[in-house]
């Protein structure tokens, strides 16, 4: 038997309340001990007002709200209590010692989740779904995990495993019954259903650019030289005067990373230290990050000054990011129109990026900034309306099974013997079973709930 855990549910902070969660088959006497009860028989799905104790002192702890899910109806498949406490951390840390004492043990990262797995509650995809889901940073992201968490991941791939197995299966017993090859009819057949199963497997895979793209979002950063405007454009874009303003060449030593939602599309924006040479020390370990960020971003937005004549400085860097993915932001354009000369020159350094002319100061083309960065991602129609798949691990998976069914339709049709082709068949059953966890090893799972948190 499983001991139980215990953790709290509610992130840790004063709030209203706050929700501890047992799991395990000593969940009812634990509560019991713990509201000094003993006769506690609580109606399962019901809240039940209770007082807890203080074990040493005997003094009342605080009064709960109860709820009992009785096994196997409860999220982990154990009988499972959640005591909604106050939310007082003081409190809250007392109850969960006093749990611990009563031989109630710290639930690990994603242990609810496992033992709901493990009991058959949900498969993995679906845990991994709710993971993601309390980690979405926008609706579309969220509306994603919610598909994934009511089984559309799972209800997408079982056609392809049943095909697959149906296969295996003739050619398994291929080897069993005939004397002789398969009939041709019946290899055209298999090579046929093999090349549908792969084609469906790749369209689901190539649903990860958009998936991956809601989810993680996209990382930006703001470059140029020292006083282009680049902290005022990113407080701009913001919305709010996150990072400090000064006519000071040299003010942002270090980046300044923030969220905000574009396009239902989550970007980190990043604020960088100006590029320059300098003989500054702090300022030399920005320009230095600034320069590592720039490989590392998405997308670059290369600011210049377009109130001013272009600077050696200026051409560097155009010169430096002509590389990468970008585009430029033409800044303080409240100052006056800018010099024709200006876009030659941006245009001879930069073939390919799209030039945007801003003022950080009256916001005046921001809006069309916003779309130029995100529009390079922009999502299919069917990306915004069809399922996903947001995960790296599935991802992976999916192109796996691909590459394994390519690779047994060639062998079949380079006449290999059953055995042969079967080998990758199995492989991508096993693949595709690792998705949903029903070939997920010990050890798998293990890396995969480590990445969820305490509570989960
Ligand atoms: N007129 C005008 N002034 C601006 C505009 N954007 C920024 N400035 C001014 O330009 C100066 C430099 O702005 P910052 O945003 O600090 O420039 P920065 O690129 O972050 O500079 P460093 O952090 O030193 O690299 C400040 O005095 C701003 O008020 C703009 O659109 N119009
Ligand atoms: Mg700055």
């Amino acid at each position: 038997m499983k001991d139980t855990i215990v953790a709290l549910i509610t992130p840790l902070g004063r709030s209203g309340i706050g929700v501890l969660r047992l799991s395990g088959a000593n969940s009812l006497s634990i509560v019991r001990k713990l509201t000094f009860d003993p006769e506690f028989s609580p109606k399962p799905r019901f809240a039940h007002l209770k007082k807890i104790f203080d074990l040493e002192t005997l003094e009342v702890l605080d009064e709960t709200i109860v709820t009992y899910f009785k096994a196997p109806n409860s999220f982990t498949g154990e009988d499972v209590f959640e005591i909604a406490c106050h939310g007082s951390p003081v409190i809250l840390r007392q109850i969960l010692d006093f749990c611990l004492k009563l031989d109630a043990r710290l639930a690990e990262a994603g242990e609810f989740s496992l033992r709901a797995l493990s009991n058959g509650r949900m498969n993995l995809s679906q845990a991994e779904a709710i993971r993601d889901l309390i980690d979405a940073q926008t609706v579309a992201s969220a509306r994603q995990s919610i598909r994934q968490l009511r089984g559309e991941f799972s209800a997408e791939l079982q056609p392809l495993k049943d095909d697959l197995l149906n296969v295996i299966i003739v050619l398994e017993s291929a080897i069993e019954f005939v004397e002789d090859d398969l009939p041709e009819f019946q290899t055209e057949n298999i090579r046929i259903k093999l090349t549908e199963i792969a084609v469906k497997v790749g369209k689901l895979a190539s649903t990860f650019r958009a998936g991956k793209l809601l989810r993680e979002g996209l990382k930006i950063a703001l470059v140029g030289r020292p006083n282009v405007g680049k902290s005022s454009l990113f407080n701009a874009l913001l919305g709010h005067e996150r990072a400090i303003v000064t006519d000071i060449a040299g003010t942002t030593r270090d980046q300044l990373h923030e969220r905000l939602v574009i396009n239902n599309i989550p970007v980190s924006l990043i604020d960088t230290a100006g590029l320059r040479e300098t003989t500054d020390t702090v300022e030399s370990i920005g320009v230095e990050r600034s320069l590592r960020i720039m490989a590392d971003a998405d997308l670059v937005v290369v600011l210049l000054d377009g109130s001013q004549k272009l600077t050696e400085e200026d051409r560097q860097i155009l010169t430096q990011t002509s590389e990468y993915p970008s585009l430029i932001a033409l800044n303080k354009l409240d100052l006056g129109a800018f010099n024709e000369q200006f876009y030659e020159e941006i245009n001879r350094a930069h073939l390919n990026s799209q030039i945007i002319n801003v003022s950080a100061k009256t916001g005046e083309g921001l809006n069309e900034l916003q779309k130029a960065i995100v529009e390079p991602f922009s999502l299919q129609d069917t990306e915004q309306t069809g399922f996903l798949v947001s995960d790296a691990r599935h991802h992976d998976l999916l192109l796996r099974t691909k590459s394994e069914i390519e690779n047994s339709l060639s062998l079949l049709e380079q006449k290999m013997s059953e055995e042969i082709v079967l080998i990758g068949l199995h492989n991508s059953l096993r693949y595709l079973g690792q998705i949903t966890g029903e070939t997920t090893t010990e050890d798998m799972l293990t890396r995969i709930f480590s990445t969820f948190c305490i509570g989960k």
